[in-house]
């Protein structure tokens, strides 16, 4: 099990912040081995003394900044760099406790603080921490020097996975010729993705906060459970303010139960005139007799969540899925967060009127399912399971690694209302003979980890030898009729897709969620009849499946999910032309012709359900 919280880092009375965006010293490892950045331990001394850097920005991949093809197709270790001012009151007062939190570094970091090892991290989509006060008290130092390593090598037992392939052929490759291969259509971007923060905290603290909400007629309960760290004597006092900043329910002590009279619900957006209501959850530690408090403010949505045999209950009413798979993708920054292109996407998911999305294939930034909490955007969280096809990656590493990554992904996202459901793996090979046990565990023990949400995977394999399926709450399938089958015959989707429906249905006796259909368009291609990659196929292979979809919503098929919401980067293939183009918004999030057919539906669709 994890050590300690992950509380997002905020800025209260009692906790200062300190991003450290901008330029960092980079420099990649190009030595045979990759491995001369540790011979030669860069971490010791300015990274510049070791040899030449570039300037890299942070929040960003670093694949696209440059224009050397080294550095974008780069397979190993980079560096990173930066010296960190700190205020003299962060170094000099002991009773201060100074973090480092890395965002998102992909896939594996070593950090160490003035070159001292102070964190190791696998995993490239969620954040990891490291209490750094000794280190920075511990002299009259003003500032620290923190260098990161980061490798973005993928193996069968990270998740995702992927495989170094060495090509010995020496008359046709160079000495020592390898690659990365992977199993998942999307470009490998890796750098410091997220932002690195310090802050602080005092040295007693709140360290973790857990909230549950139920409602029983008009009235909200929140269940929450707080654990503090630093202090077995401390005292705990939460307040429950709504929107207007009244104090609506009060309590006391780590853990506890409030009532709410005449609550206010959390919405999806288009489902209620006042959706995604949030109430703040104020919480104050203090040591009897002693000087420090710590505060702590967390948004609370109160709603319920449950499945039935054929529908999935939002506050007890059916609530259909109509939205997009994501992915965090654009031009230059790669996969790096960027409040412009977050807000971009978000105005653009409220303009077709999408009520929810999936973060496929791996969990998002924290600040984007803040934001899906503030806008009732609904998510199914997904965790970096995607490519789980070799039978390697069903092995004991893997699963090990697997339920970690759960525990780190729960124990980040669990207050968040948006979430309501967990998908464990999109498309792995669940009819092989091991994903019984492997989806087995892996779901009890999500269910474990959070009793109050439903847990799903998305699956691609046959209704009758999905060996996964028994465990899931709801059936996710995805399918690409008259694309990856049937090419151009736009005429045979509405019975295959018919049969998908009902074959899953008579089998597992589960709601079911289209969780990806979709078509390649590319933006200004037209033909009519419509032709694969024009935008009317696109169009015209949509419009199959909403008749479809039309007709089974009304019985047990409670969602829809486009693939994809925009184009996006993928490895080099002779099937990708500049990445996949499955978006119904190109990469610079202009429409298709599909966005408006999609547009037209969506508002529908709300209307009809509200
Ligand atoms: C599905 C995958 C998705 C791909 C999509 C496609 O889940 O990641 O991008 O197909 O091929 O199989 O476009």
């Amino acid at each position: 099990a994890l050590q300690g919280g992950m509380l997002f880092p905020r800025e209260t009375p009692s906790r200062e912040l300190k991003a450290l965006d901008g330029l960092w010293s980079f420099r990649a490892d190009l030595s045979d081995n990759r491995l001369l950045g540790f011979e030669q331990q860069w971490y010791r001394r300015p990274l510049r003394e070791w040899g030449p850097t570039l300037d890299m920005p942070v929040p960003s991949s670093f694949n696209d900044i440059t224009q050397e093809p080294e550095l974008r197709n780069f397979i190993g270790w980079v560096w990173y760099e930066r010296e960190a001012t700190l205020p003299q009151r962060w170094t000099q007062d002991t009773r201060m406790r100074v973090v480092l939190r890395i965002n998102s570094a992909h896939y594996y970091a070593v950090v160490w603080v003035n070159g001292i090892h102070v964190a190791e991290h696998e995993g490239g989509h969620l954040p990891f921490e490291a209490d750094i006060s000794k280190l920075v008290q511990s002299g009259p130092l003003s500032s620290c020097r923190i260098t990161i390593a980061i490798n973005n090598t993928l193996t069968l037992h990270t998740l995702p996975p992927g495989m170094i392939i060495y090509k010995t052929d020496t008359a046709m490759y160079p000495n020592g010729y390898f690659v990365q291969e992977t199993s998942f259509d999307f470009f490998n971007y890796a750098g410091l993705h997220r932002s690195v923060v310090l802050y602080t905290t005092p040295t007693t603290y709140i360290d973790d906060i857990t909230v549950t909400t139920d409602v029983d007629q008009e009235n909200g309960l929140v269940n929450y459970q707080i654990s503090v760290q630093g202090t077995e004597h401390f005292e705990l006092e939460v307040r429950l303010l709504d929107e207007e900043g009244k104090v609506v329910a009060q309590g006391t002590g780590d853990q506890g139960q409030l009532w709410v009279p005449s609550a206010h619900l959390w919405w999806p957006y288009l489902m209620h005139e006042h959706p995604a209501y949030l109430y703040s959850l104020e919480v104050r530690m203090t040591v009897p007799a002693g000087p420090v408090s710590d505060f702590y403010t967390l948004p609370v949505g109160i709603r319920t969540v449950a499945v039935t045999e054929s529908k999935f209950l939002i506050n007890g009413k059916a609530f259909y899925f109509h939205g997009v798979n994501k992915h965090e993708d654009a031009d230059i920054r790669g996969k790096g967060f960027d409040w412009t292109l977050v807000m971009k996407d978000f105005n653009l998911l409220r303009w077709l009127g999408a009520n929810s999305f999936r973060t496929s294939h791996y969990p998002y930034a924290e600040e984007i399912l803040q934001l899906c909490d503030r806008y009732g955007i609904v998510i199914i969280d997904e965790c970096p399971g995607v490519g789980i096809v070799l039978p390697q990656s069903f092995g004991n590493e893997s699963l090990r690694h697997h339920l970690e990554v759960m525990e780190e992904l729960v124990r980040r996202d669990k207050n968040h209302p948006a979430v309501v459901m967990w998908s464990v793996a999109n498309e792995p090979s669940s009819a092989l003979k091991p994903a019984g046990y492997y989806f087995k565990t892996l779901i009890t023990h999500t269910k474990a980890l959070d009793p109050t949400r439903p847990v799903t995977f998305v699956t691609n394999a046959k209704y009758d030898a999905d060996l996964g399926a028994p465990y899931v709450d709801v059936i996710c399938v995805n399918s690409y009729y008259s694309w990856y089958h049937d090419y151009g015959h736009l005429e045979v989707i509405q019975l295959q897709l018919k049969t998908q429906f009902e074959k899953w249905y008579k089998t597992h006796q589960k709601p079911i969620i289209q969780s990806e259909y979709g078509a390649e368009a590319i933006t200004g291609f037209h033909q009519d009849p419509p032709l694969m990659f024009s935008e009317e196929y696109q169009k015209a292979l949509l419009e199959n499946y909403h008749s479809v979809l039309d007709q089974k919503r009304k019985e047990y098929v409670v969602g829809e999910l486009i693939w994809n919401f925009a184009d996006f980067m993928t490895n080099q293939t002779p099937l990708r032309v500049i990445g996949n183009r499955k978006g119904i918004f190109t990469r610079q999030r202009q429409p298709k012709t599909a966005a408006f057919l999609l547009r037209e539906r969506y508002w529908r669709l709300a209307n009809e359900t509200r």
